[in-house]
């Protein structure tokens, strides 16, 4: 990443990308076009149960056949880059015991040159939640350390193919999150664990998550080693991963509650990063956890240290820590040794952190951002940051018409509220060097389905038609006035209705 200097009239500076996320699970669809593999999700999303309202990826907001028509929505925003996931099963429909499958990585040059002569940066996930099933059935994905192999071939195949073009490379979307519903509660695919309250077959709630966790991490520091070593040289890009970054306040000044944050922060956070960035595991959880967690062999550790150029931040929600460890928690409240010993809850005295949502995990804080960067920052030396996903849900009343999804001044508020904590935060000093909104349309919302939209756009399920809501109008201003807006957005919103 290049150092940019900065700009007095504004606090985001000159080539700060502005930008909007999606990921291929939850908007391409064709899920048979050209050759295509079925991944775990394809497979996860066909058997009953799984989805609440029954629905699958199948067509999702077909992004594979439509992605012109989203380019030009995006050239409307005006936005300079577009964060996207590759569908690991397209370019690879059986892992590396298969064929390149030449459609597959058709499709992705065609999208990538489409993007480039819009003057719109490609910014590329490797694999964001979904994967080929044949890795699944062959060894339970990341359970083995095979994966490693597989998910370093995966990437190498789209470095030589696509990094003459693509400049930014993310590994893992989330991976504290996916290991802890894959492996842990089960509502991901492979859907493991062993606690009373899921309904999985087998699986280790306990153990597993750390076992996929740390292949993981090795297969992120595989697939870094191949682009430091092959093509960053000569390409010239930089490489991250992206962990979602919750922000954890202490409910109380107590020392006990403030290392109860502390904690939340290592066993969802840290849990990665710290290994990634120092080659270990964050001592909080070495002490907690003693022998469950794997160890790294000296060779592993080299390769690990300094393993990115920027960390992703997804962050979209804070709530209030309260410790388990030192007192007991009401039974059932708190989190279980393997998860660290506290208590998450959205209030104080009664008060909610923030603004509630429709969504029962979201509130509207927009101090967290600040928050979490100016954390980050600190603890990693201020490596460059990029904020990859930020955005407002809503699941709208069961007779909500388009028009009520259109008049979305909450997520403009929203997203004021929480650029307006990062000019903040990046004003002090945080090296942050873009913000993704997730996300450009409604879309697949995993377990969720259709039912919860994030769109600056709305999809119509029936037609596929796009239409831009209050929100694209809002961003877009922002955008062509580079983040140098009012960003009190209540009395801007008022002046500027839908
Ligand atoms: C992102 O994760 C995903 O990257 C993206 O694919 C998704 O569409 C977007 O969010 C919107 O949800 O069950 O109490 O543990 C966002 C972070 C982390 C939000 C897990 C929901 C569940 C809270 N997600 N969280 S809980």
């Amino acid at each position: 990443l290049k150092q940019t200097s900065g700009n007095p009239s504004s606090s985001f500076p000159p080539n700060f990308l502005f930008g909007t996320a999606s990921s291929a699970y939850q908007y391409e669809g064709g899920y048979l076009s050209d050759g295509k593999g079925l991944n775990n999700w394809d497979v996860y999303t066909h058997k009953p149960d799984n989805v609440i309202d029954g629905s699958n990826g199948d067509i999702a907001v077909d992004h594979y056949h439509r992605y012109m028509e989203d380019i030009d929505l995006m050239v409307s925003l005006g936005v300079n880059s577009y964060r996207f996931s590759i569908s690991w099963a397209r370019i690879l429909p059986k892992g590396k015991f298969g064929k390149v499958n030449p459609a597959g990585i058709n499709f992705y040059n065609r999208l990538i040159d489409a993007l480039l002569l819009k003057g719109i940066e490609p910014f590329v996930t490797l694999t964001h939640v979904d994967l080929p099933q044949e890795i699944e059935d062959r060894y339970g994905s990341w359970l083995s350390p095979e994966s490693q192999e597989d998910f370093a071939y995966f990437a190498d195949v789209c470095f030589r193919s696509f990094g003459d073009r693509v400049k930014y490379w993310v590994t893992f979307n989330e991976p504290n999150y996916q290991v802890k519903f894959g492996y842990r509660t089960g509502t991901f695919p492979p859907s493991r664990c062993s606690w009373p309250f899921g309904n999985c077959t087998s699986g280790d709630s306990e153990k597993e998550p750390f076992i996929a966790a740390h292949n993981i991490i090795l297969s992120h520091a595989a697939a870094v080693h191949i682009y430091r070593t092959k093509y960053q040289a000569k390409q010239g890009g930089s490489i991250g991963i992206v962990l979602n970054c919750a922000w954890f306040e202490p409910i109380s000044n107590s020392l006990a509650d403030k290392l109860a944050a502390e904690r939340a922060q290592s066993f969802s956070i840290n849990w990665f990063l710290d290994p990634i960035i120092f080659g270990r595991y964050p001592l909080e959880m070495q002490n907690i956890l003693g022998s469950i967690l794997p160890e790294f062999s000296t060779t592993e550790k080299e390769k690990l240290q300094k393993g990115l150029d920027f960390i992703g931040i997804n962050h979209y929600s804070s709530s209030y820590v309260q410790d388990c460890m030192f007192s007991a928690c009401e039974p059932g409240t708190g989190t279980s040794k393997t998860e660290g010993f506290w208590r998450e809850t959205s209030q104080k005295n009664g008060i909610p952190i923030g603004e509630s949502t429709d969504l029962d995990w979201l509130y509207v804080y927009p101090g967290g951002m600040e928050k979490i960067v100016t954390y980050l920052k600190k603890r990693y030396h201020n490596i460059p940051m990029i904020i990859t996903e930020n955005g407002y849900g809503e699941e709208g009343k069961a007779n909500a018409t388009i028009e009520d999804f259109l008049q979305d001044v909450k997520r403009a508020e929203y997203m004021a509220g929480y650029l307006d904590a990062l000019s903040t935060a990046i004003r002090k000093g945080a090296d942050v060097r873009g913000y993704f909104a997730w996300s450009l349309l409604d879309n697949f919302e995993w377990q969720y389905g259709y039912t919860r939209r994030f769109g600056l756009h709305h999809v119509d399920y029936k037609t596929l038609k796009r239409t831009p809501k209050f929100s694209a109008s809002w961003y877009k201003e922002l955008i062509a006035e580079h983040g140098k807006v009012k960003y009190q957005t209540t009395e801007r919103v008022q002046k500027h209705p839908y």
